[in-house]
């Protein structure tokens, strides 16, 4: 049987790898000492690489690999990816989407959860004595009954608008077109965010998105408001998120994503307002073996016949 080149971007599951080892010769990128030499000796011959949202296909693999036909992502989101080039150059992309809509709702409630009841504040009064020393903890706000807006309202945005219903929450959205939805929509973000409580981010990253979530619709969130994003760092203006926190003119924040991931700013790490999680927003065994399955599905469906199962939208026609 024939084992053609793959190019690894990124980590991939050690149920990934062994339904791959014998289909494909594996070179990981994070081995290859020095991409242009390894380029002159199997850069032409390699056709395929598995990547994921974070590292996308970096434009010296674009470069070095003229007869890229094929990538795999291990992940929905695709913004690291230049599309255009890949359309142009007739490289077809998959990606997994609704596989891991539930785990990244469970991922937004739990920050709401955390946010809102104050999760980190009371776990340290229970924890560090203050309870006996200074009785018991301030009070805090209810999810219950809440408006919450949520930023994106696709596959995953609709899993959290279903999984909020248990807190009788009144749903709104913004998008850029109205959905056939029993929800308000607002087509201004401004305007959703001054009548929310909570305004969720589950929108792809990208040109269109950059910075969407800025001064504007932080204070528009107001002083007893929070701010929830499970998208892309991208999305929000971080150093508009960090001014208004420190001013007092934004509630709280539930972040897993930032601009510089994994770098986050100290001004995050250290304000008694946000939440903090390190990119996890599907990162449970069972929703990354679900991923990592459709991602070797798609692999090994086009080694077979040359098509994805789950391309993306811009790539599907190819
Ligand atoms: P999706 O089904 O494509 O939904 C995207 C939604 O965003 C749509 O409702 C779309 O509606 C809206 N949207 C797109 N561009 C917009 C814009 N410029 N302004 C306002 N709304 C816009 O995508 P999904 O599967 O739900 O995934 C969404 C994103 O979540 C992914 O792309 C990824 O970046 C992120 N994600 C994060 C994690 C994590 O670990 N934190 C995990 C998975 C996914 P319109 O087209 O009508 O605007
Ligand atoms: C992952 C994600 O962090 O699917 C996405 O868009 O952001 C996440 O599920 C990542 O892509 C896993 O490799």
């Amino acid at each position: 049987m024939s084992t053609p080149n793959l190019l690894m971007i990124g980590d991939a599951t050690d149920e990934m790898l062994s339904r791959l080892t014998t289909e494909f010769t594996i070179h990981r990128l994070d081995e290859i000492a020095d991409l242009d030499l390894w380029a002159k000796e199997h850069g032409a011959v390699t056709e395929v690489v598995m990547t994921n949202g974070h590292h996308g296909i970096p434009p010296s693999v674009m470069a070095a690999l003229p007869n890229l036909k094929a990538a795999a992502g291990y992940g929905v989101g695709y913004d690291a990816v230049d599309t255009d080039a890949c359309v142009a150059r007739g490289i077809k992309v998959s990606h997994t989407p609704n596989v891991l809509n539930g785990e990244v709702a469970n991922t937004a409630l739990l920050l709401l959860l955390a946010g809102m009841r104050e999760f980190r504040r009371d776990e340290a009064w229970a924890r560090s004595g203050d309870w006996e020393m200074q009785g018991n903890a301030p009070l805090t706000r209810s999810p219950d009954g809440k408006t919450i807006g949520i930023l994106g309202l696709g596959r995953i945005g609709q899993e959290i608008a279903k999984r909020l219903s248990i807190f009788d929450a009144k749903i709104v959205y913004h998008t850029r077109s109205k959905k056939d939805v029993p929800f308000d929509y607002y087509s201004n973000l401004v305007e959703m965010a001054a009548d929310c409580d909570v305004l969720v981010c589950i929108t792809p990253g990208g040109a269109s998105t950059d910075k969407i979530v800025n001064r504007e619709v932080l204070e528009a969130l107001g002083p007893e408001g929070m701010l929830i994003n499970v998208s892309r760092g991208s999305v929000v203006d971080e150093a508009a998120l960090i001014a208004a926190l420190d001013s007092g003119k934004l509630g709280c924040a539930g972040l897993d994503v930032f601009e510089g991931e994994p770098h986050i700013p100290n001004a995050l790490k250290t304000s008694a307002r946000t939440i903090l999680l390190p990119h996890v927003g599907s990162a449970t065994r069972e929703t990354r073996a679900a991923m990592g399955a459709l991602t070797v599905d798609n692999l090994l469906q086009w080694k077979a016949d040359g098509t994805l199962i789950t391309p993306i939208p811009e790539c599907a026609h190819l």
